[in-house]
């Protein structure tokens, strides 16, 4: 049953890292955690690769959504990095997956001589694409996914062939963004999808935020010449797409909210 999102109710104060997420660590016997592969460091969570290193697991660095980057600047960008072994892919596009599966029954294979069955957990900031990458490994679409940050919220099993079993894990903010009201830290979550739409109380703002670092490949994306000035983009966006309000002023909440929706979701080329 597709578990509801709670978007509009009160934020509550939440554990640094969830339980069900440190229960799911536990009985994990390979973890891997999914990084968005145009912010590798900022998606990165050091306490969470703690907990795991702690328990005795090894860490399976996976480098999602690489459709939307230029791999030959992430090759140079990523060495001297500490990932090892990491893999870049798209779940999306399909880009990278044999490979990682392959990697992933090697190690299961190793390790069923000791068990009867491994579990291959599957941690990660919000939004790097978890579900899908469950969905595109064990060939069903069975892990819920969705652009919202927090979309998956309770324990998912998934049997990835006999005696593998995959476990997806809500995402988990690294504890320095964690409640941060901070106009900074929101613009840095909502860029890297780890904060909702729909928490979102200022999307100009955010918007702002995405133009200061990627201008020319948003204006690009939806044709419009803006010269990096957000307010002018949300305002030609909005006469194009007809967000209106009454009197015919553009809707540049709507607007702005449309802009982060497809930053999110992974549209637009960096
Ligand atoms: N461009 C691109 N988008 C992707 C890729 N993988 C996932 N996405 C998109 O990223 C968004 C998040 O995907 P999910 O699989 O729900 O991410 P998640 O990590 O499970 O998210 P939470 O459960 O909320 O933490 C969705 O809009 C996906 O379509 C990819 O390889 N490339
Ligand atoms: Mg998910």
């Amino acid at each position: 049953m597709p578990i509801r999102r709670s978007a509009l109710a009160p934020e509550k104060p939440k554990p640094k890292i969830p339980e069900l997420v440190k229960d799911i660590i536990r009985i994990s016997d390979i973890v891997l955690e999914v990084l968005d592969a145009r912010f590798i460091q900022e998606t990165r969570n050091k306490e969470l690769e703690e907990f795991v290193r702690n328990l005795g697991k090894k860490i399976i660095f996976v480098l999602n959504k690489k459709d939307l980057v230029d791999m030959k600047q992430k090759a140079q960008e990523i060495i001297g990095m500490d990932l090892k072994p990491y893999f870049f892919i798209s779940a999306r596009k399909r880009l990278g997956i044999a490979k990682l599966r392959r990697m992933i029954k090697i190690e299961a294979k190793r390790l069923k001589s000791e068990r009867k069955r491994v579990n291959i957990g599957i941690i990660g900031y919000p939004n790097t694409g978890k579900s899908s990458l469950i969905n595109i490994l064990t060939g069903k679409s069975s892990a819920k996914t969705g652009a919202d940050a927090g979309f998956t919220k309770g324990l998912q099993y998934i049997r990835l062939t006999a005696g593998i079993r995959i476990l997806d894990t809500p995402g988990v903010l690294p504890e320095s963004e964690y409640s941060s009201s901070d106009p900074e830290a929101i613009k840095k979550q909502s860029k890297l999808g780890g904060r909702t739409i729909n928490t979102i109380r200022d999307p100009e703002m955010v918007v702002t935020g995405l133009m200061q670092s990627h201008a020319k490949e948003i204006e690009k994306y939806y044709g419009i010449h803006a010269g990096g000035d957000a307010e002018v983009l949300i305002e030609n966006l909005g006469r194009k797409k007809r967000f209106l309000k009454k009197g015919g002023l553009v809707d540049e909440d709507r607007t702005a909210k449309f802009i982060i929706r497809d930053w999110q979701k992974g549209r637009i080329r960096i």
